[in-house]
């Protein structure tokens, strides 16, 4: 029984700094049984899943993207903060006295933390919830839906690219009669393009969502918007960029040889990297197309920049991959005009 203040806190740098150093380490074990030795102080388990779990992940990320860790160490560390989210979550008896939701990724969306983060938050606020995971695609929800008839879906999209399988998503599960919770930093700043894509609800933080569903759920019928989704969103400009992906990326690969002679010497690893490459240009760019913001497409340049002069990679390099993928879309007056924003911004 826990009669006094908590004597720790999970907002002191010191240590989240210790956690961190845990979580790097990759020592599971370390991590556990700090995160469990607050929890037995009497720190709420909802602190330490989005401030110090959460809060942690974001650095593991940001460490990942400055080039300080591997893509291995990034993972490893991932991977001990999802046990350490368990163990935390196996110490708490909650019996479910709401309704049921899913909780679920969209198609092709691979961060599945803050989702399960998420999850617990409503666990412990007497939801029963059906957990799908990372990047569930839209049939397999409906069929699931179908199956247990829950009370509302909850959908986690933290990246832009995944905003028309989100809308996909979201139209199904409201033409199934569910009501849909949408929330992530993919739905964009405040969660505007959830509104924009026919959510019902939308929060921006774990917290946010569990008050929001306790408070005022089912919401009231949202209005059915777009009323013709294809007039409003996904417009021709979009569906050719889909449509023309794999050829996009083959000239302008071929084309960056040309240009670029360094780039016959690139061996596999660093040609199968610049497809890549190449391959999220198209996407955010398609995203942003979607929604019509083009501020999508500047904010991942901008990151991009970032990542690549902390890998060496001069970002002439990305200004020139930018002007091989508009100099194939001259014809749509959207996708050049974004595109020569983002070199300009550059
Ligand atoms: C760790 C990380 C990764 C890991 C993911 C590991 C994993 N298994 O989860 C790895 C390295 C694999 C990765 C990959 C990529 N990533 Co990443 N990643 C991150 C990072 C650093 C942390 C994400 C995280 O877990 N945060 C911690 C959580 C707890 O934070 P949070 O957002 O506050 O979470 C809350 C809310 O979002 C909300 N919420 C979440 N879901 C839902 C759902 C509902 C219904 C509701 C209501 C609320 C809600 O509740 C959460 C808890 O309060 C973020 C940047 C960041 N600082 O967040 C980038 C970030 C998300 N990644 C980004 C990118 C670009 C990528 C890649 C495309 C990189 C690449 N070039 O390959 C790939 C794409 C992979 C894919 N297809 O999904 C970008 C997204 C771009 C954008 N928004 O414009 C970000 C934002 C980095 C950036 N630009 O600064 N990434």
């Amino acid at each position: 029984m826990i009669t006094s203040a908590p004597t720790r806190s999970v907002h002191d740098p010191d240590l989240a700094e210790h956690y961190l150093h845990l979580v790097g380490d990759g020592d599971e074990q370390g991590a556990c049984e700090l995160a469990l030795s607050l929890l037995d102080e009497g720190v709420p388990a909802q602190q330490i899943m989005v401030d110090l779990i959460g809060g942690t992940q974001g650095r593991v990320g940001e460490l990942w993207a400055t080039n300080q860790w591997s893509v291995a160490r990034e993972h490893a560390a991932t991977a001990v903060n999802e046990r350490v989210l368990a163990a935390v979550a196996g110490q708490l008896r909650t019996l479910p006295r709401r309704g049921r939701i899913t909780l679920a990724c969209v198609d092709g969306e691979w961060h599945g933390l803050p989702a399960r983060i998420l999850a617990e938050l409503l666990r412990m606020d007497g939801w029963r919830v059906d957990f799908l995971g990372a990047s569930v695609p839209g049939p397999h929800l409906i069929t699931h839906l179908h199956q247990t008839g829950p009370d509302a879906v909850a959908l986690s999209c933290m990246i832009p690219t995944r905003l028309p399988r989100a809308h996909a998503a979201i139209t199904a599960c409201r033409a199934a009669g569910i009501p849909v919770i949408a929330g992530g930093r993919g739905f964009g700043p405040g969660s505007r393009y959830a509104e924009l894509l026919g959510a019902d609800a939308w929060a921006a933080t774990a917290e946010e969502a569990v008050t929001r569903l306790a408070s005022a759920w089912p919401p009231p019928p949202a209005p059915e918007f777009p009323a013709h989704p294809a007039d409003v969103l996904g417009d021709e400009e979009y569906t050719h960029l889909v449509r023309s992906r794999p050829q996009l990326i083959e000239t302008a690969m071929r084309r960056l040889a040309e240009t670029v002679p360094a780039v016959r010497d690139y061996d596999e690893q660093q040609l199968e990297a610049t497809m890549e490459d190449f391959g999220h240009i198209a996407d955010f760019l398609a995203a942003s197309l979607y929604v019509g913001e083009p501020q999508i497409f500047l904010d991942f340049t901008a990151w991009t920049a970032g990542v690549l002069t902390s890998r060496e990679v001069p970002v002439s390099a990305l200004q020139a991959g930018l002007r091989l993928v508009r100099d194939q879309l001259i014809d749509f007056p959207n996708a050049t005009a974004t595109l020569t924003r983002a070199l300009t911004a550059l």
